[in-house]
């Protein structure tokens, strides 16, 4: 025994990990048995960035959705209907570039990949369970017949590691939808078991609106320790890690497009509290939910919308105004990574002092808060190893000092159509005409200078290659604080 646990821990680099991983080992064998039996092959994802819309190769044509930092998975057409194979499986996430997370996921990357199907579509998939644990999954907001429904013990007995469970029914209502377990619903989904389904009509549908760009994410959240890499599975509320897809800002990808394009976006929420999302310079209104298209008499404008626990919200809008604008979860602490909630908040109170006596004693101490916590943005602090910044992102001004449930929507005049090749690529940052800048004043009379940023010429987007430094800004912007703590240099 002795010698056995000795050996796992060597080769598996944690007794922790050894009884999953050896749980997980054998499941696959199975797995790999079970390929026999005339299983389609398996699709998995290695990377977290966001794959280009999958075009149907065969059965009813429709305009592909695209996945926030995911993908879709590809089927196999047999017989007229569409198999896709899902693995569920521990899986390495990055949340953000320098964070990764051991999550649960299918196929490779947690969220699991999209489910794209026609209204009507007649769908078989195939569930392999390679996890250390038996779970099931339940098709959230489908019509389907009640054994296909995917409950522990209410509908069916759980899906064993290694056994292979195949699910069937016809997609009947067109609209969006999301995939997860219900088994041991509360540890499986805070290891990040979900995925996105959406199912197309398959022809104009009164209600459903033909849209340039169909952007599809779920709202989850993780309970993370600073420098840990495995979520506690035991949180029930107090969650630290707010994502889409499983990914933070700076880690989530800016959406790209066209300008007068008419934009959908999809989210679902598995979280377990409400996320308003808000976004600026534009109006939206709720489409559809997970319960179908909203009638067009019950449609509002809104700028920012609550998605509950459970909910899926179906958000359009035309952007036509172009620039970089903020898209996000209203809720502040949403916006951060992980630290200390503990912090108290010093607002005020003069810390220079304090600092001076707890450096004699503390090498290194720093005094933070005194002016808000905007300077942590900037702060160069020493962080364990796999932790995000709790405010992080650079823009062409500098710091945006924000993590969790933030992205840009980048609208352009010259941004190529969606079904170009070109279509999604990130434009850089936007450059402001002249004149339609917010800048210091100087006084009557004295008219600031007003130019372009200089746009940074490599790409932006959080998965390519980033240029170092923010560009340079021919306006003057020093922030003045508005308390008077001249000694205090920034
Ligand atoms: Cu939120």
């Amino acid at each position: 025994m002795t010698s056995r646990r000795h050996f796992l821990s060597g080769a598996f680099g944690g007794a922790a990990l050894t009884a999953a991983t050896v749980a997980t080992a054998a499941s696959a064998e199975r797995v790999r048995r079970t390929s026999l039996l005339g299983l389609p092959e398996p699709v998995a994802q290695s990377r977290a960035d966001t794959q280009a819309p999958l075009s149907p190769p065969n059965g009813r044509s429709y305009r592909p959705v695209l996945t926030l930092n995911g993908w879709t998975l590809p089927w196999r057409m047999k017989d007229g209907v569409k198999e896709f194979h899902l693995v569920a499986e521990p899986v390495l996430r990055e949340i953000a570039p320098g964070m990764t997370a051991r999550l649960w996921g299918y196929n490779g990357q947690s969220p699991g990949p999209t489910i794209e199907v026609v209204e009507g579509d007649r769908v078989r998939i195939f569930v392999s369970n390679k996890l250390p644990e038996v779970t099931t999954v339940h098709w959230h907001g489908q019509r389907l017949p009640n054994g296909m429904d995917g409950v522990s013990g209410l509908t069916q007995p759980p899906i064993q590691p290694g056994e292979t469970w195949v699910y069937e029914f016809t997609a009947r209502r067109p609209g969006t939808f999301m995939y997860h377990p219900h088994a041991d619903e509360m540890v499986q989904m805070a290891m990040g078991l979900m995925g996105f389904w959406v199912t197309h009509p398959k022809t104009r549908h009164p209600l459903i609106s033909e849209v340039d760009r169909d952007i599809c994410f779920l709202l989850n959240a993780y309970d993370i320790e600073p420098g840990a890499s495995s979520p506690k599975v035991n949180t029930m509320l107090d969650f630290n890690l707010w994502t889409w897809n499983s990914r933070a800002f700076p880690g989530i990808d800016s959406i790209h497009v066209r300008q007068g394009d008419r934009v959908r976006l999809r989210i679902g929420n598995l979280t377990m509290t409400n996320h308003p999302m808000h976004i600026h310079g534009h109006e939206f209104e709720v489409t559809g939910t997970d319960g179908g298209p909203v009638p067009k008499t019950a449609r509002w404008p809104e700028v920012t919308t609550d998605i509950g626990v459970g909910q899926m919200r179906q958000i359009e809008f035309i952007a036509d105004e172009v620039g970089d604008w903020a898209f996000h979860c209203h809720k502040s602490h949403h916006t951060m990574n992980a630290m200390g909630h503990g912090v108290p908040s010093l607002i005020g109170v003069k810390q220079d002092d304090l600092a001076r006596q707890i450096n004699q004693l503390v090498p290194g101490y720093m005094a933070m808060g005194e002016n808000g916590m905007h300077d942590m943005a900037e702060m160069d602090m020493e962080l364990p190893d796999n932790t995000l910044p709790m405010m992080t992102g650079t823009g062409p001004f500098g710091a945006i000092g924000m993590g969790g449930m933030f992205s840009t929507i980048k609208v352009r005049q010259d941004q190529p159509p969606a079904h170009h090749p070109d279509g999604h690529r990130d434009p850089g940052w936007f450059r402001h005409p002249p004149g339609t800048l917010a800048r210091l004043w100087q006084g009557e009379g004295s008219s600031a200078p007003q130019a372009l940023p200089d746009a940074p010429t490599a790409p932006t987007s959080p998965s390519l290659p980033r240029p170092t430094e923010a560009a340079p800004s021919p306006v003057e912007l020093t922030v003045r604080k508005p308390a008077g703590h001249s000694g205090h240099g920034h």
